[in-house]
Protein backbone atom coordinates (compact mmCIF):
# COMPACT_ATOMS: atom_id res chain seq x y z
CA UNK A 1 0.00 0.00 0.00
CA UNK A 2 2.84 2.48 0.69
CA UNK A 3 4.35 3.26 -2.65
CA UNK A 4 6.69 5.89 -1.03
CA UNK A 5 10.61 4.59 -0.60
CA UNK A 6 11.77 5.45 3.05
CA UNK A 7 14.64 7.92 1.42
CA UNK A 8 12.05 10.06 -0.25
CA UNK A 9 9.80 10.19 2.97
CA UNK A 10 13.26 10.94 4.96
CA UNK A 11 14.26 13.59 2.62
CA UNK A 12 10.42 15.21 2.32
CA UNK A 13 10.08 14.96 5.84
CA UNK A 14 13.41 16.84 6.77
CA UNK A 15 12.64 19.55 3.65
CA UNK A 16 9.30 19.89 6.11
CA UNK A 17 10.73 19.89 9.28
CA UNK A 18 14.23 21.24 8.82
CA UNK A 19 16.42 19.31 11.30
CA UNK A 20 20.07 20.23 11.65
CA UNK A 21 20.81 16.67 11.22
CA UNK A 22 19.40 13.08 9.97
CA UNK A 23 20.83 10.04 11.87
CA UNK A 24 19.89 6.56 10.72
CA UNK A 25 19.37 4.13 13.26
CA UNK A 26 20.06 0.54 13.77
CA UNK A 27 19.10 -0.53 17.31
CA UNK A 28 22.65 -1.08 18.30
CA UNK A 29 24.48 -1.22 21.58
CA UNK A 30 26.48 1.29 20.55
CA UNK A 31 23.59 3.28 19.57
CA UNK A 32 22.42 2.93 22.91
CA UNK A 33 25.65 4.19 24.92
CA UNK A 34 26.00 7.00 22.41
CA UNK A 35 22.00 8.16 22.94
CA UNK A 36 22.09 7.26 26.81
CA UNK A 37 25.33 9.30 27.08
CA UNK A 38 23.64 12.28 25.11
CA UNK A 39 20.38 11.88 27.70
CA UNK A 40 22.92 11.92 30.71
CA UNK A 41 24.51 15.36 29.30
CA UNK A 42 22.03 17.01 28.87
CA UNK A 43 19.67 16.10 31.67
CA UNK A 44 16.80 14.64 30.44
CA UNK A 45 18.11 11.24 31.58
CA UNK A 46 19.39 10.48 35.54
CA UNK A 47 22.11 7.63 35.45
CA UNK A 48 20.84 5.45 38.26
CA UNK A 49 23.23 3.81 40.69
CA UNK A 50 24.99 1.40 38.43
CA UNK A 51 25.73 -0.67 41.23
CA UNK A 52 21.77 -0.77 42.19
CA UNK A 53 20.13 -0.56 38.93
CA UNK A 54 22.79 -1.20 36.38
CA UNK A 55 22.82 0.76 32.73
CA UNK A 56 19.34 1.59 34.11
CA UNK A 57 18.04 5.82 33.69
CA UNK A 58 15.43 8.21 35.20
CA UNK A 59 13.47 10.71 32.96
CA UNK A 60 10.96 13.24 34.44
CA UNK A 61 8.23 14.82 31.74
CA UNK A 62 7.11 17.83 31.64
CA UNK A 63 3.87 17.96 33.90
CA UNK A 64 2.12 18.40 30.92
CA UNK A 65 3.32 15.19 29.39
CA UNK A 66 2.17 12.20 31.46
CA UNK A 67 -0.24 9.88 29.97
CA UNK A 68 -1.67 9.12 26.58
CA UNK A 69 -4.17 12.01 25.25
CA UNK A 70 -6.79 10.23 23.98
CA UNK A 71 -9.35 13.61 23.77
CA UNK A 72 -6.17 14.51 21.26
CA UNK A 73 -6.24 11.64 19.15
CA UNK A 74 -7.72 11.07 16.00
CA UNK A 75 -8.82 8.66 12.99
CA UNK A 76 -9.10 10.61 10.01
CA UNK A 77 -10.43 7.71 7.83
CA UNK A 78 -12.25 9.71 4.51
CA UNK A 79 -15.99 8.78 5.85
CA UNK A 80 -16.70 9.99 9.37
CA UNK A 81 -18.39 7.21 9.47
CA UNK A 82 -15.80 4.48 8.77
CA UNK A 83 -13.99 6.08 12.24
CA UNK A 84 -17.66 4.89 13.98
CA UNK A 85 -18.98 6.55 16.96
CA UNK A 86 -16.50 5.81 19.62
CA UNK A 87 -13.44 7.63 17.30
CA UNK A 88 -12.77 11.42 17.40
CA UNK A 89 -12.39 11.85 13.56
CA UNK A 90 -10.92 14.48 11.01
CA UNK A 91 -11.19 14.58 7.86
CA UNK A 92 -7.87 13.69 6.23
CA UNK A 93 -6.90 16.57 4.12
CA UNK A 94 -8.21 19.00 6.83
CA UNK A 95 -5.72 16.77 9.56
CA UNK A 96 -2.86 16.69 6.83
CA UNK A 97 -2.69 20.14 6.25
CA UNK A 98 -2.76 21.29 9.69
CA UNK A 99 -0.27 18.68 10.61
CA UNK A 100 2.02 20.24 7.84
CA UNK A 101 1.72 23.67 8.93
CA UNK A 102 2.59 22.35 12.86
CA UNK A 103 5.31 19.79 11.42
CA UNK A 104 6.97 23.02 9.30
CA UNK A 105 10.40 23.55 11.10
CA UNK A 106 9.20 21.89 13.81
CA UNK A 107 13.03 20.09 14.37
CA UNK A 108 14.85 23.35 13.61
CA UNK A 109 17.80 23.19 15.81
CA UNK A 110 17.01 19.28 16.62
CA UNK A 111 18.24 15.54 15.04
CA UNK A 112 16.23 13.51 12.81
CA UNK A 113 16.19 10.27 13.54
CA UNK A 114 15.14 7.65 11.56
CA UNK A 115 14.17 4.16 13.06
CA UNK A 116 13.36 1.12 11.52
CA UNK A 117 11.75 -1.44 13.09
CA UNK A 118 9.30 -4.48 13.16
CA UNK A 119 6.83 -5.25 15.22
CA UNK A 120 6.72 -9.41 15.67
CA UNK A 121 9.56 -10.95 15.16
CA UNK A 122 11.36 -10.20 11.87
CA UNK A 123 10.51 -13.34 9.61
CA UNK A 124 7.43 -13.90 10.91
CA UNK A 125 4.14 -14.01 8.95
CA UNK A 126 2.68 -12.11 11.18
CA UNK A 127 5.11 -9.60 12.03
CA UNK A 128 4.69 -5.94 10.20
CA UNK A 129 7.54 -3.23 9.67
CA UNK A 130 7.39 0.56 10.53
CA UNK A 131 9.46 3.55 10.26
CA UNK A 132 9.45 5.85 12.83
CA UNK A 133 11.13 9.46 12.13
CA UNK A 134 11.36 11.10 15.82
CA UNK A 135 13.42 14.13 16.66
CA UNK A 136 13.53 12.62 20.48
CA UNK A 137 16.11 10.50 21.28
CA UNK A 138 14.17 9.09 24.45
CA UNK A 139 11.86 7.84 21.82
CA UNK A 140 14.78 6.25 20.09
CA UNK A 141 15.98 4.32 23.35
CA UNK A 142 12.18 3.16 24.13
CA UNK A 143 11.44 1.87 20.60
CA UNK A 144 15.29 -0.25 21.25
CA UNK A 145 13.55 -1.79 24.32
CA UNK A 146 9.65 -1.84 22.90
CA UNK A 147 10.27 -2.73 18.91
CA UNK A 148 13.11 -4.95 17.17
CA UNK A 149 14.90 -1.90 15.63
CA UNK A 150 17.44 -3.15 12.65
CA UNK A 151 18.96 -2.15 9.81
CA UNK A 152 17.58 -5.87 8.44
CA UNK A 153 14.07 -4.04 8.69
CA UNK A 154 14.95 -1.34 6.30
CA UNK A 155 16.49 -3.77 3.69
CA UNK A 156 13.45 -5.78 3.51
CA UNK A 157 11.49 -2.70 3.29
CA UNK A 158 13.41 -0.99 0.51
CA UNK A 159 13.14 -4.78 -1.26
CA UNK A 160 9.61 -4.07 -1.41
CA UNK A 161 8.12 -5.06 2.15
CA UNK A 162 4.90 -3.09 3.14
CA UNK A 163 5.56 -0.44 5.76
CA UNK A 164 3.67 2.30 7.94
CA UNK A 165 5.17 5.48 8.19
CA UNK A 166 5.20 6.99 11.75
CA UNK A 167 6.12 10.45 11.98
CA UNK A 168 6.38 12.23 15.39
CA UNK A 169 8.23 15.19 16.56
CA UNK A 170 8.17 16.59 20.21
CA UNK A 171 6.77 20.16 18.25
CA UNK A 172 9.58 22.58 20.73
CA UNK A 173 12.31 23.85 17.58
CA UNK A 174 15.19 25.54 19.13
CA UNK A 175 15.08 27.91 16.22
CA UNK A 176 12.01 30.17 14.51
CA UNK A 177 12.16 30.61 10.99
CA UNK A 178 14.00 33.78 11.53
CA UNK A 179 16.88 32.40 13.48
CA UNK A 180 15.58 33.22 16.62
CA UNK A 181 16.52 30.70 19.43
CA UNK A 182 14.56 29.03 21.91
CA UNK A 183 16.27 27.72 25.18
CA UNK A 184 16.24 23.76 25.33
CA UNK A 185 14.44 21.85 28.41
CA UNK A 186 15.27 18.14 29.53
CA UNK A 187 11.73 17.34 28.06
CA UNK A 188 10.53 18.91 24.96
CA UNK A 189 7.45 19.03 24.30
CA UNK A 190 4.36 21.15 22.91
CA UNK A 191 1.08 22.23 24.42
CA UNK A 192 -0.88 21.28 21.55
CA UNK A 193 -0.96 17.85 20.62
CA UNK A 194 -2.05 15.23 17.80
CA UNK A 195 -1.81 11.87 17.83
CA UNK A 196 -3.20 11.47 14.57
CA UNK A 197 -3.76 7.81 11.82
CA UNK A 198 -4.73 7.92 8.77
CA UNK A 199 -6.55 4.60 8.19
CA UNK A 200 -5.98 4.75 4.69
CA UNK A 201 -2.75 5.31 3.60
CA UNK A 202 -1.71 3.49 6.85
CA UNK A 203 0.00 6.56 8.19
CA UNK A 204 0.55 8.04 11.68
CA UNK A 205 1.59 11.77 12.51
CA UNK A 206 2.28 12.29 16.13
CA UNK A 207 2.90 15.99 17.38
CA UNK A 208 3.57 17.63 20.77
CA UNK A 209 4.27 15.11 23.15
CA UNK A 210 7.44 12.70 23.86
CA UNK A 211 5.01 10.32 26.26
CA UNK A 212 4.40 7.04 26.08
CA UNK A 213 1.98 5.90 23.35
CA UNK A 214 1.69 9.42 21.88
CA UNK A 215 5.50 8.93 20.79
CA UNK A 216 6.65 5.55 21.01
CA UNK A 217 3.99 4.93 17.38
CA UNK A 218 4.74 1.14 17.29
CA UNK A 219 2.77 0.25 20.43
CA UNK A 220 -1.11 1.56 20.98
CA UNK A 221 -0.91 3.81 17.14
CA UNK A 222 0.86 1.22 14.74
CA UNK A 223 -0.12 -2.47 16.54
CA UNK A 224 -3.62 -1.23 17.57
CA UNK A 225 -5.22 1.43 15.85
CA UNK A 226 -3.29 0.66 12.62
CA UNK A 227 -3.30 -2.63 13.30
CA UNK A 228 -6.63 -3.45 13.70
CA UNK A 229 -7.52 -1.85 10.41
CA UNK A 230 -4.55 -4.10 8.68
CA UNK A 231 -6.34 -6.92 10.39
CA UNK A 232 -9.72 -6.50 9.05
CA UNK A 233 -8.48 -5.46 5.37
CA UNK A 234 -5.97 -9.27 5.46
CA UNK A 235 -8.13 -11.28 7.62
CA UNK A 236 -6.62 -11.43 11.62
CA UNK A 237 -6.86 -9.67 14.64
CA UNK A 238 -5.28 -6.91 16.46
CA UNK A 239 -5.79 -7.22 20.04
CA UNK A 240 -5.51 -4.92 23.48
CA UNK A 241 -4.47 -8.52 25.25
CA UNK A 242 -1.91 -9.93 27.30
CA UNK A 243 -0.76 -13.49 26.21
CA UNK A 244 0.34 -16.29 28.39
CA UNK A 245 1.46 -19.97 28.87
CA UNK A 246 -0.84 -22.18 31.45
CA UNK A 247 0.79 -25.28 32.41
CA UNK A 248 -0.87 -27.89 34.29
CA UNK A 249 0.80 -30.28 37.11
CA UNK A 250 0.68 -32.67 34.31
CA UNK A 251 2.43 -30.57 31.80
CA UNK A 252 -0.21 -29.59 29.68
CA UNK A 253 -0.12 -26.54 28.15
CA UNK A 254 -2.53 -23.55 27.29
CA UNK A 255 -2.66 -20.29 25.49
CA UNK A 256 -4.28 -18.26 26.82
CA UNK A 257 -5.32 -14.16 25.66
CA UNK A 258 -7.14 -11.65 27.47
CA UNK A 259 -8.50 -8.39 27.36
CA UNK A 260 -8.70 -6.35 29.87
CA UNK A 261 -9.29 -2.33 29.85
CA UNK A 262 -6.36 -0.06 31.18
CA UNK A 263 -5.19 -0.31 34.80
CA UNK A 264 -6.64 -3.62 35.45
CA UNK A 265 -4.01 -5.79 36.25
CA UNK A 266 -3.05 -7.24 32.74
CA UNK A 267 0.54 -6.44 33.59
CA UNK A 268 0.12 -8.81 36.70
CA UNK A 269 -1.64 -11.28 35.17
CA UNK A 270 0.53 -11.80 32.04
CA UNK A 271 3.67 -12.18 35.34
CA UNK A 272 1.45 -14.26 37.71
CA UNK A 273 2.76 -16.67 40.37
CA UNK A 274 0.49 -19.28 40.81
CA UNK A 275 -0.48 -20.11 44.23
CA UNK A 276 -1.28 -23.77 43.24
CA UNK A 277 1.34 -26.18 43.53
CA UNK A 278 2.42 -27.85 39.86
CA UNK A 279 0.99 -24.70 37.64
CA UNK A 280 2.87 -22.20 35.94
CA UNK A 281 2.70 -19.49 33.65
CA UNK A 282 4.91 -18.05 31.83
CA UNK A 283 4.51 -14.64 30.26
CA UNK A 284 4.44 -13.81 26.11
CA UNK A 285 3.20 -10.59 26.59
CA UNK A 286 1.57 -8.24 28.68
CA UNK A 287 -0.37 -5.53 26.48
CA UNK A 288 -1.27 -6.45 23.00
CA UNK A 289 -1.77 -9.94 20.82
CA UNK A 290 -1.62 -10.29 16.77
CA UNK A 291 -4.05 -12.82 16.25
CA UNK A 292 -4.32 -15.04 13.20
CA UNK A 293 -6.10 -17.87 11.39
CA UNK A 294 -3.27 -19.96 10.34
CA UNK A 295 -3.21 -22.84 7.33
CA UNK A 296 -4.51 -25.73 9.82
CA UNK A 297 -7.52 -23.33 10.89
CA UNK A 298 -6.24 -22.33 14.50
CA UNK A 299 -5.92 -18.91 15.72
CA UNK A 300 -2.22 -18.42 16.32
CA UNK A 301 -0.54 -15.51 18.37
CA UNK A 302 2.36 -13.07 18.65
CA UNK A 303 3.21 -10.49 21.11
CA UNK A 304 4.46 -8.01 18.15
CA UNK A 305 6.06 -6.12 20.87
CA UNK A 306 9.89 -6.54 22.57
CA UNK A 307 9.40 -5.10 26.07
CA UNK A 308 7.03 -4.26 28.95
CA UNK A 309 6.07 -0.43 29.33
CA UNK A 310 4.45 -1.04 32.77
CA UNK A 311 2.71 1.07 35.28
CA UNK A 312 4.71 1.70 38.20
CA UNK A 313 2.91 2.37 41.11
CA UNK A 314 1.20 -0.60 42.85
CA UNK A 315 4.08 -2.83 41.32
CA UNK A 316 5.81 -4.17 44.38
CA UNK A 317 7.27 -7.91 45.68
CA UNK A 318 3.74 -8.74 46.65
CA UNK A 319 2.28 -7.81 43.81
CA UNK A 320 4.61 -8.67 40.81
CA UNK A 321 7.88 -9.76 42.03
CA UNK A 322 8.49 -10.79 38.55
CA UNK A 323 7.95 -7.40 37.53
CA UNK A 324 10.12 -6.14 40.27
CA UNK A 325 12.73 -8.59 39.04
CA UNK A 326 12.27 -7.76 35.16
CA UNK A 327 13.48 -4.32 36.18
CA UNK A 328 16.84 -4.92 38.31
CA UNK A 329 18.75 -3.53 35.15
CA UNK A 330 18.52 -2.22 31.63
CA UNK A 331 15.79 -0.09 32.47
CA UNK A 332 14.15 3.32 31.86
CA UNK A 333 12.26 4.88 34.50
CA UNK A 334 9.51 7.86 33.34
CA UNK A 335 8.32 10.03 36.51
CA UNK A 336 8.99 8.07 39.41
CA UNK A 337 10.94 9.04 42.42
CA UNK A 338 14.75 9.14 43.01
CA UNK A 339 16.24 7.23 46.49
CA UNK A 340 19.00 9.11 48.37
CA UNK A 341 21.31 6.56 46.79
CA UNK A 342 20.69 7.04 42.87
CA UNK A 343 18.14 4.20 43.06
CA UNK A 344 14.18 4.54 42.20
CA UNK A 345 10.77 4.24 44.34
CA UNK A 346 7.10 4.39 43.83
CA UNK A 347 4.07 4.05 45.91
CA UNK A 348 3.74 0.25 46.30
CA UNK A 349 6.90 -0.67 45.70
CA UNK A 350 7.39 -1.64 49.48
CA UNK A 351 5.02 -1.21 52.33
CA UNK A 352 6.62 1.34 53.42
CA UNK A 353 8.13 4.48 52.09
CA UNK A 354 11.67 5.81 52.27
CA UNK A 355 11.77 8.65 54.77
CA UNK A 356 13.58 10.82 52.26
CA UNK A 357 13.01 11.19 48.01
CA UNK A 358 13.15 13.47 45.57
CA UNK A 359 9.90 13.14 43.70
CA UNK A 360 8.49 12.59 39.96
CA UNK A 361 8.38 16.58 39.42
CA UNK A 362 12.28 16.59 41.01
CA UNK A 363 11.45 18.07 44.44
CA UNK A 364 12.30 16.73 47.39
CA UNK A 365 9.40 14.45 49.14
CA UNK A 366 8.84 12.66 52.36
CA UNK A 367 6.24 10.74 53.67
CA UNK A 368 4.96 13.74 54.99
CA UNK A 369 4.10 15.04 51.92
CA UNK A 370 1.07 14.69 51.72
CA UNK A 371 0.80 13.53 48.39
CA UNK A 372 2.43 10.79 45.77
CA UNK A 373 6.39 10.93 45.20
CA UNK A 374 6.10 8.87 41.68
CA UNK A 375 3.34 10.21 39.51
CA UNK A 376 0.12 7.73 39.38
CA UNK A 377 1.56 6.53 35.61
CA UNK A 378 4.91 6.75 36.10
CA UNK A 379 6.72 3.63 34.07
CA UNK A 380 9.60 1.14 33.50
CA UNK A 381 10.19 0.15 30.08
CA UNK A 382 12.39 -2.85 29.92
CA UNK A 383 12.69 -5.79 27.53
CA UNK A 384 10.75 -8.91 27.60
CA UNK A 385 13.51 -10.89 27.70
CA UNK A 386 15.06 -9.86 31.23
CA UNK A 387 11.81 -11.15 32.66
CA UNK A 388 12.16 -14.14 34.38
CA UNK A 389 9.13 -16.19 33.35
CA UNK A 390 9.46 -15.62 29.91
CA UNK A 391 8.37 -17.88 27.68
CA UNK A 392 10.88 -19.51 24.91
CA UNK A 393 8.25 -18.84 22.18
CA UNK A 394 8.00 -15.38 23.08
CA UNK A 395 10.34 -14.82 20.32
CA UNK A 396 8.98 -17.54 18.01
CA UNK A 397 7.96 -16.56 14.31
CA UNK A 398 4.74 -18.41 14.28
CA UNK A 399 3.65 -17.61 17.95
CA UNK A 400 0.92 -19.76 19.60
CA UNK A 401 -2.00 -21.90 19.06
CA UNK A 402 -4.64 -20.14 21.27
CA UNK A 403 -6.74 -21.81 23.70
CA UNK A 404 -9.08 -19.20 25.41
CA UNK A 405 -9.36 -15.90 25.23
CA UNK A 406 -10.48 -14.08 28.36
CA UNK A 407 -12.64 -10.65 28.23
CA UNK A 408 -12.34 -8.95 32.18
CA UNK A 409 -13.80 -5.58 33.57
CA UNK A 410 -13.41 -4.21 36.55
CA UNK A 411 -17.16 -4.58 38.20
CA UNK A 412 -18.25 -4.52 41.61
CA UNK A 413 -21.45 -5.95 40.81
CA UNK A 414 -23.37 -8.73 38.38
CA UNK A 415 -20.03 -9.99 36.34
CA UNK A 416 -19.30 -13.05 38.41
CA UNK A 417 -15.67 -14.32 38.83
CA UNK A 418 -15.82 -16.12 35.86
CA UNK A 419 -18.10 -17.28 33.24
CA UNK A 420 -17.89 -19.29 29.83
CA UNK A 421 -19.16 -18.34 26.73
CA UNK A 422 -21.80 -20.95 25.47
CA UNK A 423 -20.29 -20.12 21.36
CA UNK A 424 -17.89 -17.94 20.04
CA UNK A 425 -20.58 -15.76 18.75
CA UNK A 426 -21.78 -15.19 22.66
CA UNK A 427 -18.17 -14.87 23.71
CA UNK A 428 -17.83 -12.01 21.06
CA UNK A 429 -20.93 -10.79 22.69
CA UNK A 430 -18.96 -10.71 25.74
CA UNK A 431 -16.00 -8.98 24.66
CA UNK A 432 -18.70 -6.44 23.31
CA UNK A 433 -19.80 -5.36 26.55
CA UNK A 434 -16.98 -5.31 28.65
CA UNK A 435 -17.21 -2.07 31.44
CA UNK A 436 -16.09 -1.05 34.52
CA UNK A 437 -17.96 1.00 36.90
CA UNK A 438 -16.59 4.19 37.24
CA UNK A 439 -14.87 4.53 40.39
CA UNK A 440 -13.57 8.15 40.83
CA UNK A 441 -15.41 11.57 39.63
CA UNK A 442 -12.55 12.62 37.31
CA UNK A 443 -13.72 9.31 35.54
CA UNK A 444 -17.56 10.36 35.17
CA UNK A 445 -20.99 9.63 37.29
CA UNK A 446 -19.41 7.29 39.92
CA UNK A 447 -20.91 4.44 39.64
CA UNK A 448 -22.17 4.70 35.80
CA UNK A 449 -20.39 2.23 33.34
CA UNK A 450 -17.55 2.92 31.67
CA UNK A 451 -18.05 0.81 28.18
CA UNK A 452 -14.71 -0.31 26.93
CA UNK A 453 -15.64 -2.92 23.97
CA UNK A 454 -12.83 -5.82 23.92
CA UNK A 455 -10.96 -2.98 25.79
CA UNK A 456 -10.11 -1.42 22.62
CA UNK A 457 -12.31 1.67 23.10
CA UNK A 458 -9.18 4.22 22.63
CA UNK A 459 -7.25 1.89 20.31
CA UNK A 460 -9.74 0.67 17.85
CA UNK A 461 -8.88 2.16 14.27
CA UNK A 462 -11.88 2.04 12.18
CA UNK A 463 -16.33 1.39 13.36
CA UNK A 464 -16.13 -0.30 16.64
CA UNK A 465 -19.57 -2.23 15.23
CA UNK A 466 -17.53 -3.46 12.05
CA UNK A 467 -15.05 -4.53 14.30
CA UNK A 468 -17.28 -6.72 15.91
CA UNK A 469 -18.52 -8.31 12.71
CA UNK A 470 -15.00 -8.86 12.11
CA UNK A 471 -14.68 -10.69 15.41
CA UNK A 472 -17.72 -12.61 14.44
CA UNK A 473 -16.17 -13.55 10.89
CA UNK A 474 -13.17 -14.56 11.77
CA UNK A 475 -14.85 -17.09 14.04
CA UNK A 476 -17.00 -18.40 11.30
CA UNK A 477 -13.47 -19.23 9.42
CA UNK A 478 -12.69 -21.36 11.88
CA UNK A 479 -13.50 -25.18 12.17
CA UNK A 480 -15.92 -24.86 15.63
CA UNK A 481 -13.65 -27.58 17.43
CA UNK A 482 -9.94 -25.10 16.70
CA UNK A 483 -12.30 -21.86 17.86
CA UNK A 484 -10.42 -20.76 21.21
CA UNK A 485 -13.15 -20.74 23.77
CA UNK A 486 -14.14 -17.51 25.62
CA UNK A 487 -14.73 -16.85 28.94
CA UNK A 488 -15.71 -13.49 31.13
CA UNK A 489 -13.72 -12.83 33.72
CA UNK A 490 -13.67 -10.26 37.02
CA UNK A 491 -11.69 -10.15 39.98
CA UNK A 492 -13.11 -7.00 41.37
CA UNK A 493 -16.53 -7.82 42.72
CA UNK A 494 -17.87 -6.53 45.94
CA UNK A 495 -19.64 -7.31 48.38
CA UNK A 496 -22.64 -4.91 49.70
CA UNK A 497 -19.96 -3.39 52.10
CA UNK A 498 -17.81 -2.54 49.31
CA UNK A 499 -15.08 -5.03 50.01
CA UNK A 500 -13.62 -6.83 47.29
CA UNK A 501 -14.93 -10.37 47.17
CA UNK A 502 -11.95 -11.94 46.05
CA UNK A 503 -8.38 -12.22 46.65
CA UNK A 504 -6.81 -11.33 43.18
CA UNK A 505 -2.71 -11.96 41.92
CA UNK A 506 -1.62 -15.10 42.44
CA UNK A 507 -5.12 -16.73 43.65
CA UNK A 508 -6.43 -15.78 40.18
CA UNK A 509 -4.46 -19.43 39.18
CA UNK A 510 -7.65 -20.91 40.74
CA UNK A 511 -9.67 -19.60 37.95
CA UNK A 512 -7.03 -20.80 35.21
CA UNK A 513 -6.57 -23.97 36.65
CA UNK A 514 -10.96 -24.35 36.35
CA UNK A 515 -10.52 -22.24 32.82
CA UNK A 516 -8.02 -25.16 31.98
CA UNK A 517 -10.37 -28.13 33.23
CA UNK A 518 -13.05 -26.86 31.28
CA UNK A 519 -11.00 -26.79 27.96
CA UNK A 520 -10.03 -30.59 28.69
CA UNK A 521 -13.23 -31.22 29.57
CA UNK A 522 -12.80 -32.81 32.80
CA UNK A 523 -15.69 -30.59 34.50
CA UNK A 524 -19.42 -29.86 33.57
CA UNK A 525 -20.36 -26.42 34.07
CA UNK A 526 -24.06 -24.60 34.68
CA UNK A 527 -25.72 -23.04 32.78
CA UNK A 528 -27.26 -19.40 33.77
CA UNK A 529 -28.48 -16.48 32.04
CA UNK A 530 -25.53 -14.94 31.28
CA UNK A 531 -23.44 -18.15 30.28
CA UNK A 532 -22.03 -21.09 31.83
CA UNK A 533 -21.51 -20.58 35.54
CA UNK A 534 -18.24 -23.16 37.45
CA UNK A 535 -19.66 -25.79 39.55
CA UNK A 536 -18.62 -24.33 43.19
CA UNK A 537 -17.04 -28.31 44.13
CA UNK A 538 -15.14 -28.01 40.67
CA UNK A 539 -13.49 -24.89 42.39
CA UNK A 540 -9.84 -25.38 44.02
CA UNK A 541 -10.38 -23.62 47.10
CA UNK A 542 -7.60 -25.31 49.37
CA UNK A 543 -5.95 -23.15 51.37
CA UNK A 544 -8.09 -20.01 50.46
CA UNK A 545 -10.02 -18.13 53.02
CA UNK A 546 -12.91 -17.41 52.03
CA UNK A 547 -16.47 -17.68 53.01
CA UNK A 548 -19.78 -19.78 51.72
CA UNK A 549 -21.43 -16.49 51.52
CA UNK A 550 -19.02 -14.59 49.52
CA UNK A 551 -18.37 -17.98 47.49
CA UNK A 552 -22.06 -17.29 46.82
CA UNK A 553 -21.81 -13.61 46.05
CA UNK A 554 -19.17 -13.86 43.96
CA UNK A 555 -21.17 -16.01 41.49
CA UNK A 556 -25.08 -14.58 41.96
CA UNK A 557 -26.50 -13.55 39.05
CA UNK A 558 -29.14 -11.11 40.20
CA UNK A 559 -32.03 -11.04 36.84
CA UNK A 560 -33.39 -7.43 38.17
CA UNK A 561 -30.14 -5.78 38.23
CA UNK A 562 -28.69 -7.47 34.96
CA UNK A 563 -32.12 -6.69 33.30
CA UNK A 564 -31.41 -2.77 34.20
CA UNK A 565 -27.78 -3.54 32.42
CA UNK A 566 -29.74 -4.94 29.20
CA UNK A 567 -31.28 -2.07 29.01
CA UNK A 568 -28.38 0.01 29.00
CA UNK A 569 -26.76 -2.55 26.63
CA UNK A 570 -29.56 -1.16 24.35
CA UNK A 571 -29.13 1.93 24.52
CA UNK A 572 -25.03 2.20 24.18
CA UNK A 573 -25.89 -0.68 21.09
CA UNK A 574 -27.92 1.87 18.99
CA UNK A 575 -25.04 4.16 18.52
CA UNK A 576 -23.36 2.30 16.18
CA UNK A 577 -26.99 1.92 14.47
CA UNK A 578 -26.56 0.09 10.85
CA UNK A 579 -22.88 -1.03 11.51
CA UNK A 580 -24.11 -3.00 14.46
CA UNK A 581 -23.93 -6.38 13.97
CA UNK A 582 -27.65 -8.29 13.66
CA UNK A 583 -25.73 -11.06 15.80
CA UNK A 584 -25.25 -9.00 18.26
CA UNK A 585 -28.67 -7.99 18.46
CA UNK A 586 -29.57 -11.65 18.68
CA UNK A 587 -27.31 -12.00 21.63
CA UNK A 588 -29.33 -9.51 23.38
CA UNK A 589 -32.26 -10.75 22.55
CA UNK A 590 -30.96 -14.02 23.65
CA UNK A 591 -30.31 -12.33 26.96
CA UNK A 592 -33.26 -10.91 27.79
CA UNK A 593 -35.35 -14.09 27.16
CA UNK A 594 -33.10 -16.01 29.50
CA UNK A 595 -33.38 -13.71 32.46
CA UNK A 596 -36.78 -13.75 32.14
C1 LIG B 1 -1.33 1.12 28.40
C2 LIG B 1 -2.76 1.43 28.37
O1 LIG B 1 -0.52 2.00 28.73
O2 LIG B 1 -3.53 0.55 28.00
O3 LIG B 1 -0.97 -0.03 28.08
O4 LIG B 1 -3.14 2.55 28.71
MN1 LIG C 1 -2.59 -1.19 27.30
Amino acid sequence: MTVLSVEQWVADTAKLTQPSDIVWCNGSDAEWLELTELLVENGTFIRLNPELRPNSYLARTDPADVARVEDRTFICSANEEDAGPTNNWRDPLWMKDLLRSLFKGSMRGRTMYVVPFSMGPIGSRQARFGVEITDSPYVVLSMHIMTRVSTEVLNLINAGAEWVPALHSVGAPLFDENGIASADTTWPCNVEKYIAHFPESNEIWSFGSGYGGNALLGKKCMSLRIGSVLGRNEGWLAEHMLLVKLTSPKGKNFHIAAAFPSACGKTNLAMLRPTLPGWQVSTIGDDIAWIAPDAEGRLRAINPEAGFFGVAPGTGMKTNPVAVETMRSNTIFTNVALTPDGDVWWEGLTDEAPAQLTDWTGKSWSPASGKPAAHPNSRFTVSLSQCPTIDSAWDSPEGVALDAILFGGRRATNVPLVVESRDWDHGVFMGATISSEQTAAAEGVVGTLRRDPFAMLPFCGYNMGDYWQHWLNVGRGLKPSNRPRIFQVNWFRKDANGKFLWPGFGENTRVLEWIARRLENEVEAQESAIGNLPIIADLNLDGLEITDQQLADIFTVDASAWSQEADLTTEYFAKFGAHLPTTMSRQLEILRKNLA
